[in-house]
């Protein structure tokens, strides 16, 4: 009897040593051209390796028009994920997504969406309509009518891609350990950075200065 559960710890170490593969937290901080920290950047990676790579879970998300700016203003989402506007405003919002960057520049006159979103009466539910996110690659977001709105959906093709906060961090979880590429996005990006390579081990802090001057600081 003993001896049976003498033999169980050592079964189990032998099962995580064997592990396919090991997981890490990986820290990610991203900082601007002043050197100062840089919100709202996108950070994904990537193993290298494509026996690892993972499709990510689809979600359902909500971005609001709220005071003419859209809530949050920086969204990263998994591919086929659902996206619901809903206009807070006493306003009518007429809300159109095209890919950004380049992407944008070389897309068709079909490529991204539009909605039409009546202001809100009161004592009604807010006007909302949803939209599938099927394609990877951001997403600028703006309206028709107001010029001002801007906001951005990073479309994700991988679990591990996350906006840094308002200290420039990104920690993201459950990454698999090995070579790797680190890839990170901004809105007010001027030049398309190119992705790294990098090592994930069991403890990763990495450090990544930008030329991105941001248009705004958070308040
Ligand atoms: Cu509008």
């Amino acid at each position: 009897m003993s001896a049976r559960f003498l033999l169980r710890p050592a079964a189990l170490a032998l099962t995580l040593l064997s592990g396919a593969t090991q997981a890490a937290t990986v820290q990610v901080t991203v900082t601007g051209r002043d050197g100062q920290p840089l919100a709202d950047a996108v950070v994904v990676i990537e193993p290298a390796s494509a026996a690892k790579a993972r499709t990510p879970e689809p979600v359902q998300a909500t971005i609001q028009q709220h005071k003419m700016q859209f809530v949050p203003a920086v969204s990263v989402l998994p591919v086929g994920s659902r996206v619901r506007f809903t206009n807070l405003d006493g306003w009518e919002h007429h809300v159109r997504g095209l890919p950004a960057g380049l992407a944008g520049l070389n897309a068709g006159p079909k490529a991204g969406f539009e909605l039409r979103l009546d202001g809100r009466t009161a004592g009604k539910e807010p006007q909302s309509a949803d939209v599938t996110l099927d394609q990877g690659g951001p997403l600028a977001l703006g309206c028709h009518i107001h010029g001002s709105m801007r906001g951005f959906i990073f479309v994700a093709g991988t679990p591990w891609a996350l906006k840094t906060d308002a200290a420039g961090v990104a920690t993201l979880q459950d990454v698999p350990e090995g070579p790797a590429r680190l890839h990170v996005w901004h809105p007010d990006q001027l030049v398309e950075a190119a992705p790294v390579a990098v090592n994930i081990t069991p403890v990763t802090a990495l450090a990544v200065p930008t030329q991105v001057q941001p248009r705004r600081r958070r308040p």
